[in-house]
């Protein structure tokens, strides 16, 4: 999250309700989205959010801003989070809101608050004899409101005009508090009806500090822990970021002065440049150096991690065992301790100012690193492999870069690159939902203008959400996509292949002609040759007013020596006989 994170903004700048003015549900919702820090809301228009669409256009600090269709919607609001600290997606009943349920279930597994917005039916129509447009064709409406409550932190129903501050209060404050996502559905009559004027957005924004007496127990337990440790080691994972404890963790670390290593799912996270950084930590597909420095140390000190099958490949690299102590955005866990009610960023702002140092594992980091070696540039006529893609992506990436990177080996490819300090990464590996990343780049990019953004995107992946490259002609935003043609689903020929990993192949470079229709600045080039692509990246840098899309084309087997790796480890966990009940 950049710039102006939800959670840094004083709260006097967030906008003071003006409590003059005549509130309906939908210009009270609005309010509160501009006082939290919105700036932009993501919509796809439908009968039953007319209404609301009208009364949250009323708000004129807040722009609409409009999606192909619904999962990009909720993606597109998604990437705006990861940005700004949160977000909103406003959809129509069922046909548009069970899209966007699947981005929802998203930003959960992410950690990220997206404000889930849907129209629902007529207050008249509910326990009556009407059958309603799209709904199942029975009387109870019910449906959605009972799936969204599985997939958010908090979701409410807003029948009554009466009722609704206080249930929008409800529902954002759940959301901000817990970095989850959160569900308001709104009758499409109540939108337009009066309401109580917002109060003081204190009331949805303050957090509830950390419980005093238990925080002082965990850092004098924890102090006394890494005190009898020779080797610590810090092993940053993504929910660092949803903690708000990215600033608390470099403290942290520079005072007991060990070797950091980082998550893939949490690059960027920990800056590259430090000189603790001691590499990405992904058990045998590790950095050089990264794997050796956790598996010789006496004590894991995991940050905001998250072990799935994916980030430990197929369960083979899971710290465990009496040396790890496991801190959570609001638990801290460790050799016979569990304590509760305390912020990750007090734990390591209060365990900095007692710990000893301990920098044994960077004596040993410093024994056996190796330097990158560097990469021979390809003749420029060759025919254009993996690795000279990430070669000439190298130096694009600067200190306002933020890399988006897909699910498939474009997640290898982008944990290669190397960030100054001030890059940014990105990735939804918790989720895994390919084509995430083309909506997500449309609402990162309007959460951060001013960044350069570069997304990293499979072929495969490409296709389920192609359409957002046209909200992003339509809005000029400048983002440069390396579309990667392996013609295929490399990820999974890797895992498991079959005749399912065959795709129709598209004219991807063609398709932002057909994007810009005669009105607009995309740009699409087909590079074939190390010298081709050379030359569409000068196109895409100097193209200023609407994305570039660079279709970069390689042989279907041509990928990461990490990824075949992985995918095997992963292909022989999903293989594993079930166990004897
Ligand atoms: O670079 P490469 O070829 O690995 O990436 P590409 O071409 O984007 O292929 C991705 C293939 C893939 C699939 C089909 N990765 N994961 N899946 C499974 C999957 C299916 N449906 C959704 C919505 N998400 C998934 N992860
Ligand atoms: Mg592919």
């Amino acid at each position: 999250m950049l710039d102006t994170p939800i959670h840094s903004i004083p709260n006097k700048l967030r906008g003071a309700a003006a409590n003059t003015k005549a509130y309906t549900v939908g210009s009270y919702l609005a309010e509160r989205l501009f006082q939290i820090g919105l700036k932009h809301h993501f919509a796809v228009a439908g009968d039953y959010n007319l209404a609301l669409l009208d009364q949250l256009l009323s708000n004129k600090s807040m722009e609409q801003v409009y999606c192909s269709n619904e999962l990009n919607c909720g993606f597109s609001a998604e990437g705006y989070a990861r940005a700004h600290g949160a977000a909103a997606a406003v959809v129509t009943f069922s046909v548009g809101a069970i899209s966007a349920f699947n981005a929802i279930g998203g930003a959960y597994a992410e950690n990220l608050p997206v404000i889930l917005i849907s129209g629902a039916p007529n207050t008249n129509d509910l326990g009556s004899e009407h059958l309603l447009h799209h709904t199942l064709g029975t009387h109870d409406f019910s449906y959605q409101l009972e799936i969204a409550k599985k997939i958010t932190c908090a979701a409410v129903s807003i029948t009554s005009a009466s009722d609704a501050p206080a249930l929008i209060d409800h529902a954002i404050r759940t959301a901000l508090l817990e970095k989850k996502p959160a569900y308001i559905e709104i009758a499409c009559n109540i939108s337009s009806a009066l309401c109580a004027a917002p109060g003081p957005i204190s009331a949805v924004v303050t957090e509830n500090p950390s419980d005093q007496q238990t925080l002082d127990a965990a850092v004098e337990a924890a102090a006394a822990f890494l005190r009898g440790k020779q080797k610590p080691v810090i092993l940053i994972g993504s929910k660092l970021r949803a903690a708000g404890a990215e600033k608390a963790a470099i403290d942290f670390a520079e005072a007991v002065g060990c070797s950091v290593t980082v998550m893939a799912a949490a690059k960027s996270f920990f800056p590259e440049d430090h000189p603790q950084f001691t590499g990405i930590y992904w058990g045998e597909i590790s950095a050089p150096g990264a794997r050796e420095i956790v598996d010789w140390s006496d004590a894991v000190v995991c940050l905001g991690t998250i072990f799935n099958d994916y980030s430990t490949i197929g369960w083979t690299a899971v710290p465990s065992g009496a040396g790890v102590l496991t801190a959570d955005t609001n638990r801290v866990r460790f050799d016979g301790h569990d304590f509760s009610r305390i912020h990750l960023r007090d734990f390591l702002a209060a365990l900095a100012r007692k710990v000893e140092k301990r920098g044994a594992t960077m004596i040993e980091y410093e024994r056996i690193r190796s330097e990158r070696r560097p990469e021979k540039p390809a003749a420029r006529d060759a025919k254009l492999v993996r690795a000279e893609i990430v070669r000439q992506i190298r130096p694009l990436v600067t200190p306002d870069t933020t890399i988006i990177a897909e699910t498939g080996d474009s997640w290898f490819n982008g944990v290669q690159l190397s960030l100054p300090r001030g890059a940014r990464f990105e990735v939804e590996m918790q989720w895994g939902h390919i084509g995430w990343s083309v909506p997500a780049t449309f609402g990162y990019a309007l959460g951060a203008p001013g960044r350069r953004i570069i997304s990293l995107i499979g072929d495969g992946s490409f296709q389920l959400t192609a359409q957002e490259v046209a909200q992003m002609i339509r809005l000029k935003v400048p983002a440069i996509i390396f579309l990667i043609n392996n013609h295929g689903y490399t990820i999974e020929v890797e895992i498991h292949d079959g005749p399912y990993n065959n795709i129709k192949n598209w004219d991807y470079a063609g398709l932002i002609k057909a994007f810009n229709a005669g009105d607009g600045h995309g740009r699409g080039l087909r590079a074939t040759t190390g010298g081709e692509l050379a030359e569409a990246i000068k196109v895409a840098l100097a193209n200023t007013q609407g994305p570039t899309l660079i279709e970069c084309v390689i042989d279907r087997d041509d990928c990461t020596a990490e990824l075949l790796t992985w995918g095997r480890r992963v292909s022989t966990a999903n293989g594993r006989a079930p166990s004897p009940r």
